[in-house]
């Protein structure tokens, strides 16, 4: 039973409120999300939820509160008997927590988007990072093969989110078809995940699709990708906050989307007669210095002035090297990005010069000490 300590804690106890079932409002669609807290769980929650479905998330216990990301959709349900969007605990490490919710909840859809996803930090705790990425998928899995099993939902569709870093060292351009050759700890567990989701596809017949997504980003991004990490520094720097960035390997090669996009695509996957793998890309490749010299050149600043390597940001393994070629999903899903290098670069910048702008309020007025990052 989970209890629930005060209005703002996110998690709801809805298990309890039905005899132990969730029960869908109407005959919406009903989505799970693992991940919900992240970037992309948050995208995908919008379009859902514009989508008329009923949207659950598995949310780790922490001792902050992780939902800032999906903090505007939220609505007590102590107030509002209408959310669409509920918060339960769960965590990737624990199967019984997995299967509980999924019984509970009676998905249509599952999206696996949980993951410890920092390629350098896989590197420092790669147990956790297997255990979480690939072994949290095959217990996931293994709690969809087991619902349907005793309930005969075989309908339930499951969506993998697999990456292109799966293809590390195999030179561009990365298709469906390109062999994988993973980096890191965290690709060689995506990998696995990848491998897992099509053998309960072909073992059990279970609708299962992995994604291979190229590196997508927002606004919304974790501060410590490097395109994030580079934005909040221009921000922070044209507003007097900051004047250095440290930085490692600028000559890495990434194909870089907008996450509000690459969401859609999960979902098509999803809506497709059969189950199949499909790379999601741009087809377009920068480095990290074009990156830095866009961002920092939209606001009149030359990142030369400002960027030092410090040798600790390169990786033991590095991926050189990543374009994707999404032919197929253009065919078959009929998607394509709406929004290209130049203007994701521009949106990220614009809304971390305006966060920068409110740290400036902080720091004046005493609040916050400017070296300090929230
Ligand atoms: P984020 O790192 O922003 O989000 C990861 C999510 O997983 C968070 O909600 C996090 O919770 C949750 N999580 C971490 N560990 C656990 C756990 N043990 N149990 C349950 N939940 C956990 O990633 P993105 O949104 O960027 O990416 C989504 C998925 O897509 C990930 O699997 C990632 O590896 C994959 N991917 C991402 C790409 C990208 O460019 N963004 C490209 C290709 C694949 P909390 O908020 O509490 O930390
Ligand atoms: P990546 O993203 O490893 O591609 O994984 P990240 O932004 O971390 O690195 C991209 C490239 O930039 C280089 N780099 C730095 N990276 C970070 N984080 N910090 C730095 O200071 C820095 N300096 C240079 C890196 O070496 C690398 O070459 C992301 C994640 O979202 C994964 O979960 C996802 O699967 C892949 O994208 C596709």
């Amino acid at each position: 039973k989970i209890t629930m300590a005060s209005g703002t804690d996110r998690s709801q106890s809805t298990a309890t409120a039905n005899g132990g079932k969730v029960l869908p409002s109407s005959t919406a669609k009903v989505a799970l999300i693992t991940g919900i807290t992240g970037q992309d769980g948050s995208y995908l929650t919008e379009l859902l939820l514009d989508k008329g479905y009923e949207v659950h998330g598995l949310i780790r216990r922490s001792s902050n509160f992780n939902t800032q990301r999906i903090n505007h959709i939220y609505i007590d349900p102590h107030n509002a008997h209408k959310a669409r969007m509920k918060l339960h605990y769960a965590d990737l490490t624990d199967a019984s927590s997995l299967r509980r919710w999924i019984d509970t909840i009676s998905p249509d859809e599952i999206y696996n988007l949980a993951a410890q996803s920092h390629v350098a930090v896989s590197f420092e705790i790669p147990d956790y990072t297997a255990d979480v990425v690939a072994t949290g998928s095959l217990r996931l899995l293994e709690a969809l093969r087991s619902h349907i099993t005793t309930t005969g939902r075989t309908h339930v569709k499951y969506y993998q989110a697999g990456s292109s870093e799966m293809f590390g060292s195999t030179p561009p351009p990365q298709s469906e078809n390109t062999p994988f050759h993973p980096r890191s700890p965290y690709a060689a567990s995506k990998c696995a995940a990848h491998w897992y989701t099509v053998n309960y596809r072909e073992a059990y017949g279970i609708f299962a699709c992995n994604g291979i997504l190229f590196n997508h980003e927002s606004p919304r991004r974790g501060e410590n990708f490097v395109t994030r990490k580079i934005t909040r520094a221009v921000g922070r720097i044209k507003i007097g906050l900051q004047s250095k960035l440290f930085l490692g390997n600028l000559q890495a090669s990434r194909d870089w989307g907008f996450a509000g996009d690459y969401v859609e695509a999960m979902w098509l996957m999803l809506q497709q007669e059969k189950p199949d793998n499909y790379v999601v890309a741009t087809e377009e490749s920068h480095t990290v210095e074009e990156f830095l010299e866009k961002a920092f050149g939209y606001v009149g600043l030359n990142w030369k002035d400002h960027v030092e390597i410090d040798k600790k940001y390169f990786r033991p393994a590095e991926v050189d090297n990543l374009k994707g070629d999404s032919s197929k999903a253009r065919k078959v899903l009929g998607w394509k990005p709406k929004v290209g290098f130049e203007q994701l670069v521009k949106m990220m910048v614009d809304e971390d010069i305006e966060l920068a702008k409110r740290e400036k309020v902080l720091v004046d007025a005493g609040y916050m000490d400017a070296q300090q990052q929230p």
